[in-house]
């Protein structure tokens, strides 16, 4: 147990993390001696829309379902899907009823943040981005947040015990609190300071909104560190922030006309996709926060859709065992099971869980090169939202 708010991980493991209903479900079955074998189905929309999802969260789900008398297939984490099921499983009712709740909660917050993620990465082109929105979410999760944006191609993150978690290092600046402690009209006290006490290797990123106007507290940053000075991180405060774009350019221009191009510019603060679309080609680096790790979950729900062999569905859902396809054209195919895929189709799921064992490796580099691969191949964001 925990003194936090917080479901203990054995409670996960033993299917206690459930519904009441599904314990009312349980105990309704075995007194009725009713079990039957079962195909089970995660979907989220039953037919393409042309909205793609990336899909996260898998390496947790197979831990759930691992030691189940169950056979799982689905989606390889990273792989982008529009419509269809992402994950089948096969057993008897009984024997994984209870983890539907767990099940759908690991894929759907996870999806739903890796998808974000990949809408900013894809708009941010090649101007790494690094993911700052722990803070906004249950630290339970944190490392949910930050493995799911990696997966959806941000280049770092901010959360120092998800990095344990992960085997990465998290990535960093200075908050303004490190500015306010030293004074107001101290900020290069601050910046020298933070230059004296860092590693060689960590980079000299300067916050530089504190106080006042942008281009003075850079200017004076720069006349602080010199040449140390890596990196110059805008994070004006919304209310201040006026024409963001245009702060950031004249930035650039005044270290520009002084001979200081060597100094980058990262920018953060509330930032979206568009604002990542509108500022790429003028900054070096992003750090974005809550529009990541504030996504919507992706709204998954498990169905049954065949009972001892029969089809079978409630009504608006899909009966019957499916494969989901990539066409080579970058496309997203639904068939039922068993039958011939599209021409030149690729079949997408793959077996996760065979009679309870996990027979699949989970490396996240790997994870996230094939999401890059597909995110390429499918090329899902081509308009940048609000
Ligand atoms: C930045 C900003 C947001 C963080 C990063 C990004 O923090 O103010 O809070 O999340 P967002 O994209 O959801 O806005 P700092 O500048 O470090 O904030 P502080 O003022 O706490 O130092």
């Amino acid at each position: 147990m925990t003194h936090f708010d917080i479901i203990p991980p054995e409670q996960i493991d033993s299917g206690e993390a459930t519904d009441a209903y599904f314990d009312r479900t349980v105990e309704t079955l075995e007194a009725t001696d009713t079990n039957p074998h079962v195909v089970a189905e995660v979907t989220a929309d039953q037919f393409p829309d042309g909205d793609f999802e990336l899909l996260a969260g898998i390496k947790d789900a197979a831990s759930l379902l691992s030691g189940l008398p169950v056979d799982v297939w689905a989606l390889p984490e990273g792989t982008l899907f529009d419509g269809g099921p992402v994950m089948r499983i096969e057993g008897n009712y009984l024997d994984f009823a209870r983890y539907e709740t767990s099940l759908l909660g690991f894929l759907s917050h996870a999806s739903g943040i890796a998808t974000n993620a990949m809408e900013i990465s894809e708009v941010a082109k090649d101007t790494p981005v690094l993911s700052f929105g722990a803070r906004h979410v249950h630290p339970s999760i944190a490392a949910v947040v930050e493995r799911s944006a990696l997966i959806g191609g941000l280049d770092g993150f901010s959360h120092v015990a998800a990095g344990d978690l992960l085997g990465r290092e998290a990535s960093g600046t200075m908050p303004h609190a490190l500015i306010i402690c030293f004074g107001r009209g101290n900020q290069e006290a601050a910046w020298q300071a933070y230059d004296e006490q860092m590693p060689p290797e960590a980079p000299r990123v300067t916050l530089c909104d504190t106080y006042s106007d942008e281009v003075e507290e850079v200017l004076g940053a720069v006349e602080a560190l010199g040449k140390n000075l890596d990196s110059v991180r805008l994070d004006t405060t919304s209310s201040r922030r006026g024409d963001f774009e245009a702060i950031v350019r004249e930035t650039r221009w005044e270290l520009e006309a002084r001979g200081h191009d060597h100094v980058d510019i990262f920018a953060s603060g509330g930032l979206g996709p568009a604002d990542v679309g509108r500022l790429s080609e003028h900054v070096d680096g992003f750090g974005v926060g809550g529009y990541v790790s504030n996504a919507d979950p992706v709204d998954f729900a498990l169905d049954i859709v065949e009972v001892e062999g029969e089809p079978a569905a409630k009504r608006g859902k899909l009966s019957g065992a499916k494969q989901v396809y990539r066409t080579p054209d970058g496309g997203h195919y639904i068939a039922l099971a068993g039958r011939v895929g599209p021409s030149g189709g690729t079949p997408l799921q793959k077996r996760l869980v065979e009679d309870g064992s996990i027979v699949r490796d989970f490396d996240l580099d790997a994870t996230i090169d094939r999401a890059a691969r597909d995110i390429d191949r499918v090329d899902p964001v081509s308009d940048p939202g609000e």
